[in-house]
């Protein structure tokens, strides 16, 4: 019966550390523990059957069934500590960032060269105070050519060979529109600046496109003077250009007087780059704005322009073309 016992307790001792050794997961060792060690476990099943022990006997069993119970508890923890590492372990593996696998290539996009100079452009404008004002491309008569002191019978009508459309409205020529259109729900003093398409009916070639962009500004204010709108366009020049001899030359627009064009001297040269002048009062009275108290200057260039002299570019068309060959030098 004892000498049974003790056999059981070893058997038992022997087929728990299999199965511990052999549990694959903490779940499973937890299963085990139970199954061994617990309060109905089959370690206390043995023990109960020593009440029927002699008080000589009961003791050293006792101390067998301790040791037992000692060596699979050891048993469990170190299991427990292996399948604990093992499972960390996975996870390290798991989430390891490979740094030796190829790259999904992702190629970098850029700004285009126009994008480039309106950008800069309206970013010198905004800090001095501007604001950036956008409108429709297709326009009406009235907004493109009238309130711009441009009337039916003016000949600036046959200079500037516009789109029509079927309706009678128009693509717009220039962004002046865009500034009627501002000082008409706006009040002075106005600081805007309108960058955007225009178009006009040329024939396209090196140096002309029927789709172009153009940047214009206004300022209307108390007093505002020549002298305001001359250090304007040279700050404005200089930021884009760098410090270069400037020349304002007499010349003529319908919503200008007086009106200038913009000479910079360029690789010794003198190229033109800006058209500009003091509002005409039509304009302003147009608007609803009293020409006695209110003056204003505006001032308006080609955005292909300035990239086509900045970039060294002798083609407009290349601005266009979307050839990435061309369009990933700049
Ligand atoms: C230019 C040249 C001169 C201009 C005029 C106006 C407005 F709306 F105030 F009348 N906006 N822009 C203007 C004047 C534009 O571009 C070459």
């Amino acid at each position: 019966m004892t000498s049974n016992l003790e056999a059981q307790l070893l058997a038992l001792r022997q087929e728990g550390e299999k199965a511990i050794a052999a549990a694959e997961t903490l779940e499973r060792l937890e299963e085990l523990r139970v199954n061994y060690l617990g309060k109905k476990g089959e370690l206390g099943a043995l023990l109960r059957s020593m009440g029927q022990m002699s008080a000589e006997e009961r003791p050293k069993i006792g101390a067998i069934a301790n040791t037992v119970k000692e060596s699979l508890q050891i048993s469990l923890d170190q299991q427990r500590a292996a399948l604990e590492a093992a499972q960390i372990q996975a996870l390290l593996e798991a989430e390891t960032l490979d740094v030796t696998m190829p790259g999904i290539y992702s190629p970098q996009g850029r700004i285009h060269p126009l994008n480039g100079i309106i950008d800069r452009a309206l970013d010198i404008f905004v800090g001095m105070g501007y604001t950036v004002a956008q409108g429709p491309e297709m326009e009406t008569d009235y907004y493109n050519f009238e309130a711009l002191n441009t009337p039916p019978d003016h000949p600036a009508r046959d200079m500037q060979d516009t789109f029509y459309l079927p309706d009678g409205n128009l693509l717009r020529t220039h962004t002046s529109s865009v500034q009627i259109r501002y000082m008409e729900r706006e009040e002075p003093p106005i600081r805007v600046v309108a960058p955007g398409r225009v178009y006009r009916r040329d024939n396209v070639d090196a140096t002309h496109s029927a789709v172009f962009h153009q940047i214009e500004l206004l300022a209307i204010d108390e007093g505002l003077t020549f002298t305001d709108l001359k250090g304007t366009i040279k700050v404005f020049l200089q930021a884009i250009f760098g410090d270069l001899p400037i020349r304002f030359r007499a010349s003529y627009f319908p919503f200008t007087e007086p009106s200038a064009e913009v000479d910079l001297q360029w690789n010794g040269r003198w190229l033109e780059v800006m058209g500009c002048g003091m509002v005409d009062p039509n304009v302003l009275k147009s608007v609803g704005y009293d020409p006695e108290v209110y003056t204003g200057f505006a001032a308006g260039f080609g955005v292909e322009r300035f990239a086509m002299v900045l970039h060294q570019i002798d083609d407009i068309r290349r601005l266009y073309a979307s050839d990435l060959r061309f369009l990933q030098q700049f």
